[in-house]
């Protein structure tokens, strides 16, 4: 049985090409793209590229063929109007192999897979253990040391194992770190443990990459991984701020500039400057004091600079929905005078 004309020369040719594209894959500099972050984004690399050489060498082949077969076998204008190609059957040798090559490939993969998932699941040496938590439409972070949560900023310090507990509040949401290769599903009722260890100083990204609800593009969070001085810092910052909790706010004191700068970060997205009824989440807070749709707060009191900073200190859930209170918007005291000194600006603006 004949292969084709040219078959071998063609052979040699969709090799040629192969090799190239196979050492292609095996230089192609990901880590410039998207950073390695420390373990297990190496390995995880290694395994995608392994993967892409495989992945490459069948479609070479495949389409290779399926291309020249599709040209040397092509109908003849001399051929009669029923002629059928060479048909082959029973050929036990070729099924043998085109199972056994795959068996052991996919074989070679779930091995390897299994080793990083493994490495992603042992504790050993218990540095740090944090915990992940989403939430419509943000990431919550729980320290051992802290005594509130922090939200959308996840600190940890470099070169430290860290393992994380990530789960979610509501519904599915998914933990995705694009530096370190890892992402997790963050499932109400379950925990899932990730583990890695941070090698480079910089500002990253976790992304939530399950779509869970209206506001789901803007569930993002910044990941900083800090030098174990300015980490130690930070976790002291954070725990004064929350200490000072129970402090009088000196609501005079208040900034309306950095009060707008704040709620373009913090309220917005579930808060227009527009009146009441142009609801997002909550409603439209750009006349407070003096809209007529609004005879008084949601939470029954008249409007003053007080009874604001206490839907800012305690949150409030009434018919509309939940107001998230100071831990979960991350206001310090200076944050909440700012922005009262910003609606109350805003209703004083014709
Ligand atoms: C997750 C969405 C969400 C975020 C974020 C949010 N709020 Fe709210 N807020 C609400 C909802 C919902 C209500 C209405 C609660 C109700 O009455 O049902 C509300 C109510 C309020 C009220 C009372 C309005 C009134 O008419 O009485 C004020 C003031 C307010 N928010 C200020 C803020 C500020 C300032 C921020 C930023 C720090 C903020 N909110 C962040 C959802 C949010
Ligand atoms: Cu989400």
């Amino acid at each position: 049985m004949s292969l084709g004309p040219g078959f071998w020369p063609v052979t040699i040719g969709l090799s040629i090409i192969n090799l190239i594209m196979t050492y292609v894959i095996i230089v192609f500099p990901f880590q410039h793209f998207v950073a390695e972050l420390g373990a297990p984004a190496p390995e995880i690399d290694t395994l995608f590229r392994f993967m892409s050489v495989i992945g490459n060498a069948i479609f070479v082949y495949v389409i290779g063929y399926l291309v020249y077969f599709a040209i040397v076998w092509r109908r003849r204008s001399s051929d009669g109007p029923d002629a059928i190609g060479v048909q082959i059957h029973d050929q036990p040798k070729l099924e043998f192999w085109w199972t056994a090559v795959p068996s052991i490939i996919v074989m070679i993969i779930a091995i390897f897979s299994v080793r990083i998932w493994a490495s992603m699941q042992n504790t050993p040496g218990d540095v740090l253990t944090m915990e992940a938590i989403g939430h419509q439409f943000k990431f919550e972070f729980r320290y051992p040391k802290l005594k509130d949560s922090v939200y959308d900023d996840m600190h940890v310090p470099v070169d430290t194992p860290v393992t994380l507990n990530v789960t979610s509040a509501d519904v599915l949401h998914s933990f995705w770190s694009p530096e370190l290769r890892i992402k997790a599903d963050m499932v109400p009722g379950l925990v899932q443990t990730l583990r890695f260890t941070p090698e480079h100083i910089g500002k990253y990204r976790i992304i939530c990459t399950e779509f869970c609800g209206t506001q789901h593009a803007n569930m993002a969070a910044t990941f900083y991984v800090d030098s174990q001085q300015t980490f130690g810092a930070w976790l002291s910052a954070q725990a004064r701020q929350q200490g000072q909790a129970t402090a009088p706010i000196a609501l005079a004191s208040g900034q309306a500039s950095a009060g707008q700068a704040l709620f373009g970060q913090k309220c917005s997205t579930c808060h227009s400057i527009g009146p009441f009824n142009q609801k997002i989440v909550g409603p439209g807070l750009g006349h407070i004091f003096n809209d007529a749709a609004r005879p008084a707060l949601v939470t029954g009191e008249k409007a003053s600079p007080a009874a604001i900073s206490h839907i800012l200190i305690s949150g409030y859930q009434g018919p509309i929905g939940v107001m998230p209170n100071r831990q979960a918007n991350a206001l310090s005291n200076q944050d909440i005078a700012n922005l009262v000194a910003y609606l109350t600006s805003l209703s004083q603006k014709k």
